[in-house]
């Protein structure tokens, strides 16, 4: 007899794939409406709105592990919501439906849609806090860098490694006061600097494909959120990460507490901030390096979004075509 059970495990395998792309795509494609409007909340809103719709629709029992906000600041997929029809496996749902509110407002490159969904208890409860990264993609020794060197020692070694010079080093960073003492020793070993104003997520992405986006290592301080879900996509390709959560206040420690952090100074590697089975979905909404942004034809909406599985470390770009027909409206 054929066994139909499918275990958890299973669906998280294949089956929800191609959901999770719709569910990004939703959120892209709403957001895309607002690109230039200057209301970041309001782009965000419409992201939040499209992708919690999507995902009551699937056949699972979620719980958002990483949102929008604990329950009070967030009225919408905040952290400890269930989704979904509950009546399908339980996993975790990580989201971000809208990654650089303001990249998307302005109508600047770098915007995506993105979530993730992992086997029960596999990624990090993390606080949104701000956390301490950095990232190398694939194809380097285990440890060739680390977040408690100097970024020069960290840049030197990865040179050796890859086999060029420190200068043909490429760091990307988010371009914020508080990463200049990184930015100046970058400088001091002449490696080329990529300074962005928002989306950490694709920064760290970009290290996983050096050829395409000329970006070798991520460094700095960004959401902690935006850190677990880059080292779920990293995960899935296999580079290398770290991460550190900057509780700097007891408010923040005790708040870190309530979500299982024990040691609040605890370096984490990819695989603590990310473990279990996992698939990341990332839809652009405005162009960038790893995605072109939502495009509004006449009677069709374009879109493309990566979408990484860990259990076989596949990637797929789906370019995607979406028309009404009959019932069907695009919202
Ligand atoms: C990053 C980045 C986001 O916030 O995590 C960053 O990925 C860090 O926080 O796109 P600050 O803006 O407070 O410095 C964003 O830039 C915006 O959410």
């Amino acid at each position: 007899m054929v066994d139909l059970v499918v275990t958890s495990k299973e669906i998280i395998d294949r089956i929800l794939t191609l959901e999770l792309v719709r569910v990004t795509e939703r959120a892209a494609v709403a957001a895309a409406r607002l690109r230039g409007c200057g209301d970041e909340k309001a782009a965000d809103q419409a992201a939040v709105d499209a992708m919690r719709r999507e995902l009551q629709r699937l056949p699972i029992d979620g719980t958002v592990v990483i949102g929008e906000g604990e329950r009070d600041a967030a009225p919408m997929l905040y952290i400890g919501e269930r989704l979904g029809t509950l009546k399908g496996p339980q996993v975790d749902i990580a989201v971000d439906p809208l990654e650089g509110t303001t990249l998307c407002a302005r109508d600047m490159p770098g915007s995506i849609a993105v979530m993730a969904m992992a086997t029960g208890g596999s990624l990090l409860h993390a606080p949104d806090v701000y956390m301490e990264k950095i990232a190398i993609g694939p194809g380097y020794p285990q440890g060739v860098v680390d977040l408690d060197k100097t970024p020069e020692e960290n840049i030197r070694a990865l040179a050796k490694a890859k086999g060029v010079k420190p200068s043909e080093i490429a760091v990307l960073v988010l371009d914020r006061p508080r990463h200049q003492a990184i930015i100046d020793d970058c400088r001091r070993v002449g490696a080329a600097l990529r300074i962005i104003p928002d989306g950490d997520i694709a920064g760290v992405i970009f290290t996983t494909r050096p050829e395409e986006t000329g970006i070798d290592l991520y460094l700095g301080i960004g959401g902690a959120p935006e850190g677990v879900l880059a080292a779920a996509a990293l995960r899935c390709v296999g580079g290398q990460m770290q991460g550190r959560l900057i509780l700097d206040t007891l408010e923040k420690i005790e708040r870190a507490a309530k979500m299982g952090v024990s040691d609040p100074r605890r370096k984490y590697d990819m695989k603590e901030l990310a473990a279990g089975d996992v698939i990341v979905s990332l839809t652009g909404v405005t162009d960038g390096a790893l995605l072109g942004g939502v495009k509004f034809g006449k009677k069709v909406i374009r879109t493309e979004t990566l979408i990484y599985r860990s259990v076989t470390g596949t990637v797929r770009k789906i370019a995607a075509e979406h028309r009404e027909m009959g019932k069907f409206k695009l919202e």
